[in-house]
């Protein structure tokens, strides 16, 4: 009898073992942006044993798991009615479910079954994107169709984590754009800021001002032939993006950064003459002149772009506007953010509209700041160093409230180092240490941290015109932002998130992502 009990028992043990290999625990996986609460149970669950998703409130979200569940294990799941809790990925919405925080969620893996929770569908997404990473880390390790078990209890940092890409000084078709929102979303980006026009190029569809794209719209950097978004293509970015819980934000740069306009419409001119085309990469040169006809043109394209935009916020620019009279700037901004306010949309703009009559809810996009031992060549570039502060201190003071973006830090298209060939380096370099390794209540402890709306890192692109062009410049760093954005102060490490990020290595091939292999990263 005895000796029955010991054979049955080991063969329970040897069956057992086999089912369930041991594997890292979950605090061990290579996160990024890094979860804020994470708790082991020390087991693991088979990822083909899930062969179900139920949800009880919305299909949407159930659908967009679904499908990407099935793309990345490569294995159908079926939609059920009730919970079951074995083989199934639950998903529940509970209102209840608050913490404070709209993208709070729990990912609880257990030994047979998953769930997500959260108050809403965007939670859930978050609570998702952290369940797929999961999945694809573990791709490259031992027993790979393993996924370790615990329950992760999380939510941002910061509710706005936002990157930039400029598509004026070279334009990104639909697809390049696609694949950018694709590629950001793994990091939890839920704002990507388009720079739709500048002195190099008009970049949306106006339909009251047609000339806008069909002259203003075939030029860019280096003399090649540009391009635009129809209205259609837009929405379809803002769909696209909304499938990713990410939300557009529109960029039409005013008064200055307008060759584009200037060269497809003489009236708004001061001289009443349409400006030749520009190709080059100066800044600072062109203003629209302060004149009706311009207030009017201004209404029409924040009326248009405004309705195709189902997001908050309308970007205005309002940077570097050197040949603007400053009593024309100041006006040029007040007026425009009436204007944005009228179509329904809250004002952001670079920390320059500080001095204006801004807006309540107006959002100062902190980018004027350069790197303290930056050599400074040239009296102009004294404006630099620290004009930003001086801008936010002003709009804080009128209600502003603030966007991390300082160029010294997050700015994308700045070179890693001098060998890097493409990028800019008038802040200084940006290594990945620099990109990742401070925090923003030390470096801007005169912003309380309730002025502070979150982050963006934008990627001009002077030097850029493909996507391994901005794969190269965004990876490694956009993970870094991501994590500074996400990840609570007090739990970022650069030993830890540099050791992490090697195991990203792997994700970024299966994506076929130009990265930059930082030196500063044991790329294993
Ligand atoms: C400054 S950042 C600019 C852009 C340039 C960028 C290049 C800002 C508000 N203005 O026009 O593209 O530097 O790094």
């Amino acid at each position: 009898m005895k000796n029955r009990i010991l054979i049955v028992l080991i063969c329970l043990i040897v069956s057992c073992a086999k089912k369930t290999p041991v594997i890292d625990s979950i605090e061990k996986i290579e996160f990024i942006p890094y979860p804020n609460n994470i708790e082991s149970y020390e087991s693991a669950l088979k990822i083909n044993s899930i062969l179900s998703i139920t949800n009880k409130s919305e299909l949407e979200i159930t659908n967009i798991i679904k499908k990407e569940w099935e793309d990345l294990t490569k294995s159908n799941i079926k939609i059920i009615e009730t919970s079951i809790n074995k083989g199934n990925l639950s998903i529940e919405i509970d209102e209840k479910f608050k913490l404070e925080n709209k993208e709070a969620y729990l990912l609880d893996i257990d030994k047979k079954s998953i769930s997500i929770k959260s108050s809403n569908s965007e939670g859930v997404y978050r609570g998702w994107q952290t369940l797929k990473q999961l999945i694809e880390l573990r791709k490259n390790k031992e027993h790979p169709n393993f996924i370790p078990t615990g329950k992760i209890l999380d939510y941002p940092e910061y509710n706005f984590r936002a990157t930039m890409l400029d598509v004026s000084r070279h334009f990104f078709n639909v697809d390049q754009l696609k694949r950018f929102i694709d590629l950001v979303s793994d990091y939890k980006i839920n704002y990507l800021h388009l720079g739709l026009t500048n002195d190099q190029g008009w970049r949306i569809e106006i339909k009251s001002r047609p000339k806008l794209t069909l002259i203003g719209g075939k030029t860019e950097v280096g003399g090649g032939k540009g391009g635009y978004y129809s209205q259609e293509d837009y929405k379809n970015i803002v769909e696209y993006a909304r499938n990713k819980f990410i939300t557009i934000i529109p960029e039409i740069n005013i008064p200055g950064h307008t060759n584009a306009a200037l060269s497809s419409y003489a009236k708004l001119n001061c001289d009443g003459k349409l400006k030749k085309a520009y190709t080059g990469t100066n800044v600072g040169f062109s203003t629209l002149c302060n004149n009706n006809y311009t207030f009017e043109f201004i209404d029409d394209v924040v009326k248009e772009v405004s309705a195709i935009t189902p997001g908050e916020y309308f970007h205005i620019g309002g940077d570097e506007s050197h040949v603007t009279k400053p009593r024309d700037y100041l006006e040029f901004v007040s007026k425009t953010s009436q204007i944005v306010n009228k179509y329904g949309k809250k004002v952001i703009g670079w920390d320059d509209i500080g001095i204006a009559d801004i807006t309540t809810n107006t959002v100062l996009q902190l980018w004027n700041i350069t790197q303290k031992d930056k050599v400074v060549t040239n009296i102009n570039d004294l404006k630099y160093q620290d004009k930003g502060l001086k801008n936010i201190r002003d709009g804080m003071r009128k209600g502003g409230k603030v966007l991390i973006s300082p160029a010294s830090k997050m700015y994308l298209d700045i070179k890693y180092d001098s060998l890097t060939k493409l990028g800019l380096n008038w802040p200084g370099y940006i290594n990945l240490k620099t990109a990742y390794d401070w925090k923003i209540e030390e470096e801007f402890s005169q912003i309380p941290k309730k002025k502070i709306i979150g982050i963006e890192a934008p990627l001009w692109s002077e030097t850029i015109s493909t996507s391994q062009d901005i794969d190269y410049l965004t990876f490694p760093r956009l993970p870094a932002y991501s994590e500074i954005g996400w990840t609570s102060s007090s739990k970022r490490k650069w030993n830890n998130f540099i050791s992490r990020i090697a195991s990203h290595k792997y994700l970024w091939k299966e994506r076929n992502i130009n990265y930059y292999p930082s030196p500063l990263v044991h790329w294993k």
